[in-house]
């Protein structure tokens, strides 16, 4: 629920709507940016108008577990750049995967999941739903076929990520989303990889979207944010259900109000991402160190007609893995001085990270050899920086590799 009003119009490209949809300077004090509100609780004239809005016959806002000013403009923007009817802003990235998927699943349902997925998904999934009698059940959805081999009576959604963490595997998100649709399952794609500039969803048959909004959404390292997007019938339920008494994971407005910057410019750092992360992409795979990489803009990904069909452009998130495997990784990782060492992605800051010790370290390595995260792999979160400079930067590591 939103209080704001915003004449601006609603057919405008990504960049003015990130930048303008739902708010409307002229609405209050003319503030140009949006005003942060603090309040963690909202004031009833009379009883019966507190009574109202509990039962839903008011809007208004009545607690900030439920709902605050500067998350819902936050919402009302996400919903409006993934093409959707709803969202909800939560704590985390995987606030939102924990409150969407507690509402939708309950004992006795199954949920199928790709293989590979970030770390805490995969445990959450394993560890948290599969142990209150949920069946999870794990296949490889690079193959739409797979899943029509795998899905049954009691499937109720099946989730998905592309490109993979951190492998960059993609999966056909229309396919997966239409074979789960007929056999009455949802589809959920964590979009964390892409946002809405690169690739959406929900156009293209899913149901629902999750984000980490901790990665390019906010796009400054400086918060930790999520975000859930779909059907508004079903996103009230997550929001009185799954939000509100099951995780409690709500975001702070003053970390919406970070995101909501960050969205201001969000094309603009996914142009020049996915231009350094071209350009190193290409070294990389012309560097006689290199086994392989993986980037869906190189013309030998083995998905690339499927990158260049579902999304806008490849995106800023690379893996590779080095002739001699975890040792010469370890030693390249080592020499880097432009790239920081560090999980998470999506910064202006350029990371590489070793998700075997670092991001899926909590898998056995039978779980990620299972879940197809080799040990050699690193994962190279391309930031804005120069491209020359690290281009420099990695010849300078591949050295010493
Ligand atoms: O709860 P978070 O905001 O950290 O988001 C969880 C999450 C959800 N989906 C994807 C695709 C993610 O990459 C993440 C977080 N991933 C970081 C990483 O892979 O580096 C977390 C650091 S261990």
């Amino acid at each position: 629920m939103s209080t704001y009003r915003s004449e601006k119009p609603s057919s405008a490209g990504f960049a003015t709507r990130a930048i303008h949809h739902g708010y409307d300077a002229y609405v209050g004090h003319g503030s140009l940016v949006p005003p942060l509100y603090l309040s963690s609780t909202y004031t009833f004239p009379t009883v019966a108008d507190g009574a109202a809005r509990f039962s839903g016959e008011q809007a208004g806002f009545i607690y900030s577990r439920m709902g605050n000013p500067t998350t819902a403009l936050l919402e009302e923007r996400l919903a409006n750049l993934e093409g959707a009817e709803a969202a909800i802003v939560t704590a985390s990235g995987q606030g939102a995967t924990t409150s969407l998927l507690w509402t939708l699943l309950g004992p006795g349902d199954e949920i199928i999941a790709d293989k590979t997925l970030y770390g805490c998904t995969l445990g959450f999934l394993g560890h948290g739903l599969a142990r209150f009698g949920v069946k999870v059940t794990h296949i490889d959805l690079t193959h739409p076929a797979n899943l029509e081999h795998a899905i049954g009576p009691k499937t109720r959604a099946v989730f998905m990520e592309s490109p993979a963490n951190p492998n960059m595997h993609l999966v056909d998100i229309a396919a997966i989303a239409g074979i789960a649709r007929c056999h009455g399952a949802v589809s959920i794609v964590d979009n964390t990889y892409c946002t809405p500039y690169l690739q959406r969803p929900i156009e293209l048959g899913a149901d629902f979207v999750v984000h980490s909004a901790t990665k390019y959404l906010g796009g400054h390292g400086d918060l930790i944010a999520g975000a859930i997007v779909g059907p508004k019938e079903t996103l009230q339920r997550v929001r009185t259900y799954g939000l509100k008494d099951m995780t409690g994971a709500v975001l702070s407005s003053q970390d919406a109000f970070l995101v909501l910057r960050g969205i201001k410019t969000l094309a603009l750092r996914m142009d020049r991402h996915c231009e350094n992360a071209q350009g190193i992409a290409e070294f990389l795979a012309s560097h006689p160190k290199v086994a392989t990489v993986h980037y869906p803009g190189l013309p030998d990904f083995p998905q690339y007609e499927l990158a260049r069909r579902q999304m806008a452009r490849p995106g800023g998130m690379i893996a590779c893995e080095l002739k001699g495997g975890l040792a010469s990784g370890s030693r390249f990782m080592n020499a880097l001085r432009l790239f920081t060492r560090a999980v998470s992605l999506g910064d202006v800051e350029s990371l590489a990270q070793h998700p075997a010790s670092m991001s899926h370290s909590d898998l056995t390595p039978e779980e990620r050899a299972e879940h197809s995260i080799s040990d050699g792999l690193v994962r190279l979160s391309i930031g804005l920086e120069d491209l020359d400079d690290l281009l420099g930067d990695l010849s300078q590591a591949l050295d010493s590799a």
